[in-house]
């Protein structure tokens, strides 16, 4: 169908919990992606929902005391909410209960049954009721389920089987043609190996007898279909596709451009719904993408027994919608696994948006408004620095572009922040406040539109990320989100000029999009209350070079310090080993007050990370920049979650704090 809509779908998610950071990640990317392609293609289609069947809603439904409809449609408001929290435009929110779907599977099952493709017979097996499916003797491991480690149960059981086998080779032969049917390519090789055993028929039945939660089989009424049969065909229920249906209009979104799934449910997608198509007669979808894992900190799965879930809700009240989209789709490739950890998204968001992003728009703007009337001014006389950064901003609409059609969330958003830094480079060169002190009208101009177009055009692009932020910041620049959008589309047909924003728009500063954050929003630090590792120094007494360690947080009750000996021998001196060290950055801890994390330069290969109690005497701007002296061979410890290592000298005098420097290149020891 020539006017084919991009369509690309989430799973659709079991509701017997709430959702959780994992969820709101393959939704999010769903939904940057789909904006991406509507912007191109004038249009796309986003499918999500919930899978509200099966024995494991029924059991959510049974532990709450709840008939299963009145759980899940008390669940399901919990989904929906993600349009509004996460900014998701979705198209259709389909629920596995709604009317359509059900009778598209009542129709798929029929067809398939008139067609032959399955069959009755008699089965007896292993069941795990926790992963809700049959296995063989071998494949239990200690005699309990290999997937969940919970009992089974032997159950000779008469049940209706998919020909499944029968389709091994055809889709062999279909991921072996299409290179991109499974990503990322680990995958696909993961999905081949797999089929390289011979593949069983699926069962696709449960006797209401025993699980009644499902959709009735028409032909067999004794029971229901199975969750992961109902919950596939969600897919083509969203088309409007139904067997022997004579309206082609699902044409226009079946076959779907990309499903986005965790690798936990790529068998499914791979192999179980690739099958049923093919069964269907229906063509297959354009690519199955298995991204990655989120994890604890810890790199431990999470789960709710453990209490390692990551609140969404939560990240968005402390940092806003936007910065968390951000984060998990730039801080790990799409297709890997990550770590979550509160400080490193701490990091990420000072580092990226408060810093370089907020740097670079508060910066145009504050300076356009102090010395050029707060309006877009035009361009006059080159500074010599402008050509390099309109190539590299073409370059980046190309790698954008490339990136985010091939769902490369991390690789889109690094193109723009090179050229984000790029811009806050440019004007640190151009240096604009001499320009304008020299009275240098006529290159002050070309700078500063320069740098409100790079601002502008890394926007534009950063939209379908971030869609509010963004939008507000094109706001300030003086345009809308959708002439952003003509422009996005006018850069992708030719390269940009830098020439966007029309001369004498007035501009708005504003407070800053992006506030630092120098400690951890409270909700969040709160969570970390437990008791902390207890500190092993303390401010000694001694009145010159004492080494300052980390003191402790206010409810650990203090150490007690043990008298230097009077006297010591130089051997014990010798031991240890200071050096001189340049502080390269400093930042507050994000969840102690006491504390600067600072990166200081001693002469090795890379800075070392050394957490100081000196931020209630000193702030990171003071001693940035400065030499001090390291104390380098003391081992590594944690405070308050982050390493240090190695701890810097000052001297103290009651409420007096200095820090002892030196005159002298970073690496030279001091003795
Ligand atoms: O499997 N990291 O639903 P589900 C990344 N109903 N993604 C995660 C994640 C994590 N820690 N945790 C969950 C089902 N996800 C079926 C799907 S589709 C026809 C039926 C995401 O509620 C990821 O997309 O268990 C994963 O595949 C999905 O949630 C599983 O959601």
């Amino acid at each position: 169908m020539a006017d084919k809509t991009f369509f690309i779908t989430t799973p659709i998610y079991y509701v017997n919990g709430k959702p959780h950071v994992g969820h709101a990640y393959t939704t999010i990317a769903a939904d940057t992606a789909a904006r991406w392609q509507r912007l191109k293609r004038g249009s796309a289609f986003l499918l999500t929902g919930t899978d509200e069947h099966g024995q494991k809603v029924l059991q959510k439904a049974n532990e709450r005391g709840m008939t299963p409809t009145a759980h899940v449609d008390d669940m399901v408001v919990h989904w929906h909410a993600l349009r509004d929290t996460l900014r998701i435009e979705y198209d259709r929110f389909i629920r596995t209960t709604d009317a359509d779907h059900i009778a598209t599977v009542q129709a798929t099952l029929q067809d398939l049954h008139d067609k032959g493709e399955l069959y009755e017979a008699t089965y007896t097996g292993w069941y795990s009721p926790a992963a809700e499916r049959f296995w063989t003797e071998k494949d239990l491991v200690d005699g309990k389920c290999p997937d969940t480690g919970m009992p089974v149960e032997k159950v000779e059981e008469t049940n209706w089987f998919f020909k499944m086998g029968s389709y091994q080779q055809r889709l062999i032969d279909h991921i072996q043609a299409n290179p991109a049917y499974i990503r990322p390519e680990s995958r696909r090789n993961e999905v081949l190996g797999f089929l390289d055993k011979p593949l069983g028929d699926l069962c696709i039945s449960r006797p209401k007898s025993r699980m009644g939660w499902g959709i009735e089989i028409p032909f067999a009424r004794d029971y229901v279909t199975y969750v992961w049969f109902d919950a596939l065909l969600n897919y083509v229920t969203a088309s409007g596709w139904r067997p022997g249906t004579t309206d082609e209009s699902w044409k226009k979104l079946w076959p779907a451009d990309f499903h986005l799934v965790g690798k936990d449910i790529l068998t499914t997608h791979a192999v179980y719904w690739s099958t049923m198509l093919m069964a269907c007669g229906l063509p297959l979808p354009g690519a199955i993408y298995a991204h990655g894992w989120w994890l604890s900190a810890d790199g431990d799965k999470m789960s709710k027994s453990k209490g390692n879930v990551i609140d969404v809700d939560l990240l968005v009240r402390s940092f806003g919608v936007d910065a968390v989209r951000f984060y998990l789709l730039r801080e790990i490739a799409f297709g890997a696994d990550g770590k979550f950890s509160y400080e490193g998204y701490l990091n990420r968001y000072n580092a990226d948006l408060a810093n370089d992003l907020g740097n670079l728009s508060h910066r145009a703007l504050s300076m356009t408004c102090n010395w050029l009337g707060g309006v877009v001014p035009a361009v006059e006389e080159s500074t010599g620095n402008e050509e390099p950064i309109l190539a590299l901003a073409a370059d980046v609409v190309t790698r954008f572009d490339a990136a985010m059609d091939a769902l490369q969330f991390q690789d889109a958003t690094g193109a723009v922040f090179d050229l984000v830094r790029a811009g806050n480079k440019y004007i640190d060169t151009t240096a604009p406040w001499a320009l304008n002190k020299a009275g240098d009208v006529a290159k002050l101009r070309t700078v500063l539109r320069t740098t409100l177009e790079i601002t502008y055009l890394s926007a534009a692009l950063l939209s379908c990320v971030m869609p509010d932020k963004m939008g507000e910041l094109i706001g300030k620049l003086g345009r809308t989100p959708a002439l952003a959008d003509d422009d996005v589309r006018a850069w992708l047909a030719a390269p940009p000029t830098l020439r966007s924003l029309p001369e004498s728009t007035p501009l708005t500063l504003g407070d800053p999009l992006f506030p630092r954050f120098r400690e951890m929003p409270a909700e969040i630090a709160a969570l970390f209350t437990a008791p902390q590792e207890s500190p092993v120094e303390t401010k000694p007494e001694a009145p010159v070079a004492a080494p300052v360690a980390a003191p402790a947080p206010a409810p650990a009750p203090k150490k007690e310090i043990a008298e230097a000996p009077a006297e010591i021998q130089y051997e014990d001196f010798a031991k240890v080993k200071l050096r001189v060290g340049k502080i390269v950055s400093a930042e507050k801890h994000p969840k102690a007050n006491r504390l600067l994390v600072l990166q200081v330069d001693i002469g090795e290969e890379k800075p070392r990370q050394i957490l100081a109690g000196i931020a209630e005497k000193y702030t990171a701007e003071q001693v940035l920049g400065r030499t001090i002296i390291v104390v380098a061979n003391l081992a590594p410890r944690k405070m308050m979650g982050m390493e240090s290592q190695g701890m810097l000298l000052a001297a103290s005098l009651d409420d007096a704090l200095s820090l002892v420097t030196a005159d002298i290149g970073p690496g030279a020891s001091v003795k």
